[in-house]
């Protein structure tokens, strides 16, 4: 049990919130970023909030972190002929500001070698 609100994802998960959601199963929900950084710009959430950074979630459940990571896979094919960038953001100061794990999936007008 936890007293924090839920997070903007969980709110997401429940349709409290809108979202242009692309995939989803019972255990990850993709949908496109709000403010996206590449022409595909798509997040990648496993539904449970328990996990807070990609860290956590390996070694609390390495085989929903398998699932993000072949969603990934399947989702860059489908959108993006499968060429694109897998970002976990860990740490505010890395710029992580949802504290329930998520991929960033990045694809189309990236520069070779560009770090975003
Ligand atoms: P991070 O900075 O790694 O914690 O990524 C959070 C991302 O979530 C950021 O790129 C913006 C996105 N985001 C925040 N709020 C919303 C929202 O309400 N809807 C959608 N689709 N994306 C959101």
């Amino acid at each position: 049990m936890t007293d924090r609100e839920p997070s903007v994802f969980s709110r997401i998960v429940a349709r409290e919130i809108p979202a242009d959601i692309v995939y989803e199963t019972d255990r990850v929900i993709a949908f496109r970023d709000i403010a996206p950084k590449a022409p595909l710009h798509l997040l990648i959430v496993p539904k449970t909030e328990e996990y807070a950074n990609v860290a956590e979630l390996a070694a609390g459940d390495p085989v929903l972190l398998a699932e993000v990571v072949a969603t990934a896979q399947k989702l860059a094919d489908e959108h993006a002929d499968g060429h694109y960038r897998l970002i976990f953001n860990t740490g505010e100061r890395a710029g992580q500001t949802i504290f329930h794990v998520h991929a960033h999936v990045l694809a189309g007008g990236l520069t070779e070698g560009s770090f975003a």
